[in-house]
């Protein structure tokens, strides 16, 4: 079985779509290993984008993240990381598909509502990354 992390960031939060998200999420056929509702620091936001430090919009995605409260998911599922990036749809709205979250729920390129790890390795790290082995069930 693969892992992968969503986080429903501070905007979709704000938006009160928490429940719809989720929803996605179960009818798509993920299963919740663990769930949580908590705020990260500028320094822990920073760490968790740290592969994109050199980038431009690094500073923005650091003080969005830890703008209010987020809600990191850890989801199992066979191919769960493809099909999760799948449901959540392009970086930007604007681009993203019918029916995918971001196209559903997102703001902007930057406040897009979701995060979703991009690769299986990446899966396995960024749920390490929020939960413990033992809040996973
Ligand atoms: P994604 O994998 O779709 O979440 O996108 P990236 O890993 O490329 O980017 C991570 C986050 O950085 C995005 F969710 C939002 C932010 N970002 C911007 O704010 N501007 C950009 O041009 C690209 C990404």
């Amino acid at each position: 079985m693969e892992r992968t992390l969503c986080i429903i960031k501070p905007d979709a939060v704000r938006n009160k779509n928490i429940g719809n998200i989720v929803a996605m999420i179960q009818e798509a056929g993920f299963k919740i290993l663990g769930l949580k509702q908590i705020t990260i620091s500028q320094a822990v936001a920073g760490e968790f984008y740290a592969v994109h430090k050199e980038r431009p919009f690094y500073g923005e995605l650091v003080s969005f993240m830890s703008s209010g409260p987020i809600v990191p998911i850890a989801l199992e599922k066979a191919n769960a990381v493809a099909d999760w990036r799948a449901l959540i749809g392009a970086t930007d709205p604007a681009e993203a598909a019918e029916g995918t979250v971001r196209k559903r729920y997102a703001t902007s390129k930057g406040e897009n509502a979701v995060h979703g790890s991009d690769s299986v390795e990446n899966g396995r790290i960024e749920v390490g990354f929020f939960f413990a082995e033992s809040e996973l069930v």
